[in-house]
């Protein structure tokens, strides 16, 4: 009889890598070998100043928020890079599926401040953006948009389109069945299709080792059989050259892939949320030095590309932009009542028709 083989003689059938991606390091030194674009200003500094935009609208949403003219909002302090390096490396005919945390993203694709404020305020007008008509609108569901993404995925490639769907989400996400699902399918139809979850290290209040015990998540697309890659989120180089690659992978029929863009939620997870009850405040002044945005600025002025006057228009110019688009927010009328009943029916069933009309005149609107 052959003698039995122990366990540690079995033949290894399969390994598996992660591998990770940095460039622009916390103290703004490059490492590595990057892309061309990360030595050309010019394509770098409008990435520092989305990200600022987008910190500048933030901090303002937050003050409307807390006196009564916003309703609750995900500020992304500290996670701009990995929204913008993102958005930026896709194409307008792409397809954004934005989580509630990448309003950088948004901005970049184009959809206007005011638009943004309207979603927020409550106002379903802020859906029906001057970004790309076909992104989706901000999802709130988490990890509801995976399977969205995998079914534009799916429409590209029955049509024959060269067109990649860009799915964003946090580590939260990766512990819902749907997006193992969205993978799964993702990965058997080989469908263009780019998953990125911004691990900031925390699900509302929950940290990521009580979220997985994964090493990281990149890996778990590899259970799906594509690759998954972790890139320092607060690289804003790093993210919009793995953002680059997948895209163009999945672009040329290459199937899926997962970014896993390692970042820190600075903030409190929404303005409903204190975060200084579950984590110390001394832990997030901790990362406040591996930020995106002075990360990125120290690298343009030591390439002599930017200095004390390009911060200073930079920051009046967002501070303007915002300001501008406060004030179209707050000067939208809101929509009356009756409205209510429209987009629900391609006909409104009867027993609505006469509700509608009591309401209509009803508002001082
Ligand atoms: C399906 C679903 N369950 C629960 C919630 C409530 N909820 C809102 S945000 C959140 C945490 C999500 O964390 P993560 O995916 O890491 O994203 P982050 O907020 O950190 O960007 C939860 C549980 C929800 N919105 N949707
Ligand atoms: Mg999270």
């Amino acid at each position: 009889m052959e003698q039995q083989l122990m366990d540690e003689e079995l033949p290894v059938i399969a390994r598996f890598e992660v591998r990770r991606r940095s460039y622009l390091g916390p103290d703004s030194v490059i490492r590595g070998r990057p892309p061309a674009f990360a030595a050309d200003a010019s394509l770098l500094i409008p990435l520092l100043h989305a990200m600022a935009l987008t910190r500048a609208f933030d901090l303002k949403a937050v003050a409307l928020q807390r006196t009564g003219r916003l309703g609750t909002y995900p500020v992304s302090l500290g996670e701009e890079a990995a929204s913008i390096g993102v958005a930026s490396a896709m194409r307008d005919e792409d397809v954004l599926l934005p989580s509630y945390r990448n309003t950088g993203a948004q901005i970049w694709r184009g959809v206007k401040l005011e638009e943004i404020l309207l979603f927020w305020g409550g106002d379903e007008r802020g859906s029906f953006t001057s970004g790309p008509a076909h992104d989706f609108p901000v999802c709130i569901p988490v990890a509801s948009q995976t399977t969205h993404a995998v079914g534009v995925a799916y429409a590209f490639k029955l049509r024959r389109e060269p067109r990649v769907a860009v799915c964003m989400c946090g580590d939260g996400a990766t512990s819902k069945g749907d997006m193992w699902e969205a993978m799964n399918f993702a990965n058997v139809w080989k469908l263009p299709v780019v998953f990125v979850v911004a691990n900031n290290q925390w699900a509302i209040s929950v940290p990521l080792k009580l979220q997985t015990a994964s090493e990281t998540l990149a890996q778990k697309a590899i259970a799906a059989g594509f690759e998954g890659e972790q890139v320092d989120g607060n690289d804003v180089i790093a993210v919009r050259a793995a953002a680059e690659r997948a895209i163009a992978a999945a672009r040329a029929g290459g199937g899926p892939s997962f970014i896993e863009a390692v970042t820190y939620r600075l903030s409190d997870h929404t303005t409903a949320d204190d975060a200084a009850r579950y984590r110390p405040p001394e832990d997030v002044q901790a990362r406040w030095k591996e930020e995106p945005i002075a990360r990125l600025r120290t690298y343009l002025v030591n390439m002599g590309a930017w200095g004390k006057q390009d911060e200073e228009r930079l920051s009046t110019e967002c501070q303007e932009s915002v300001e501008a688009a406060v004030a179209r927010y707050l000067a939208t009328r809101p929509r009356p009542p009756e409205s209510m009943f429209d987009h629900l029916y391609a006909e409104l069933p009867h027993a609505y028709v006469g509700q509608r009309r009591e309401l209509e005149g009803a508002s001082d609107a």
